[in-house]
C-alpha cells in the first residue's frame, strides 16, 4: 500500500499498564513498540490514543464488591468486561511506553474518562453513540484512509477499527504492530468481525 498525504496512523493505547510488568499485561505488548515507530515514520500524521481512567473507574473490578477481573457484567449501555486497574489518570502506568516515538503526534486523543463508561474505541464510548470528538477532528482535516495498530488487537483496536469503517474511512490494521489480551477466544472473534466489517487486515505494510 501507498502512503497517501490523506492516510493517518492512528497508534491506539502503547501504555506501560498495557505492556509487560502492568497492570493490564498484554503477553508481548512491548512487541509492538519498535513496529509502530517504524511504521509511524512512513506517515505525514500521526495520532495516538491513551487509556486514561478515574481512581474507581466502572470498568473496573474493585468498583464492583465481589467481582472478579475479566468477569463481565451488564452496564447501562450494555456488557461490560471488568479489568484490574488500570491506566489510571497521571500515574506511571497510564503514560506511553518510554520508548515510543511519541515527538511527531499531531493529537493525543484520551479516552475512558467518564466514571461511568468505558471506551474502548478512539471514536466512541462503549455505549457506541457518545463521540470522543476524533472522526470531527480527522474529516475537518480531510483524512480518508485510517492505518492503525497497537493494543489491544481484540479490544480497543477492534472497536475503533470497527468504527473507524462504520464512519466511512478506509481502515487497515498491521497485526504485526498490535498484540491481543484474547480473553475466551477474543482474539478470533475480532478478527472476523473486522473482517466482515471490510477492515483491511494486513501483517506487514509493504
Ligand atoms: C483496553 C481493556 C481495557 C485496550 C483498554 O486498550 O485494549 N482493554 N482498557
Ligand atoms: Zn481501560
Amino acid at each position: 500500500m501507498k502512503i497517501a498525504p490523506d492516510d493517518l496512523f492512528l497508534v491506539i493505547d502503547v501504555q506501560n499498564d498495557f505492556c509487560p510488568g502492568g497492570a493490564l499485561a498484554v503477553a508481548d505488548g512491548d512487541a509492538v513498540v519498535p513496529v509502530v515507530n517504524r511504521l509511524a515514520e512512513r506517515f505525514d500524521h500521526v495520532v495516538l490514543t491513551q487509556d486514561w481512567h478515574p481512581a474507581g473507574h466502572s470498568s473496573f473490578a474493585t468498583s464492583h464488591p465481589g467481582a472478579a477481573p475479566f468477569s463481565e457484567i451488564a452496564m447501562p449501555y450494555g456488557p461490560q468486561t471488568l479489568w484490574p486497574d488500570h491506566c489510571i489518570q497521571g500515574t506511571a502506568g497510564a503514560a506511553f511506553h518510554p520508548d515510543l516515538a511519541i515527538e511527531r503526534a499531531e493529537l493525543v486523543i484520551r479516552k475512558g474518562f467518564r466514571t461511568a463508561i468505558d471506551s474502548y474505541s478512539a471514536f466512541f464510548e462503549n455505549d457506541r453513540k457518545t463521540p470522543t470528538g476524533l472522526a470531527g477532528y480527522l474529516r475537518e482535516r480531510g483524512f480518508r484512509r485510517v492505518v492503525m495498530a497497537g493494543l489491544a488487537t481484540d479490544y480497543c483496536v477492534q472497536y475503533s477499527a470497527l468504527d473507524a469503517r462504520r464512519l466511512g474511512f478506509e481502515t487497515t490494521v498491521v497485526l504485526a504492530g498490535c498484540r491481543a489480551i484474547d480473553l475466551g477466544g477474543s482474539l478470533a472473534v475480532a478478527t472476523a468481525a473486522m473482517r466482515e466489517a471490510g477492515v483491511e487486515l494486513v501483517e506487514e505494510l509493504v
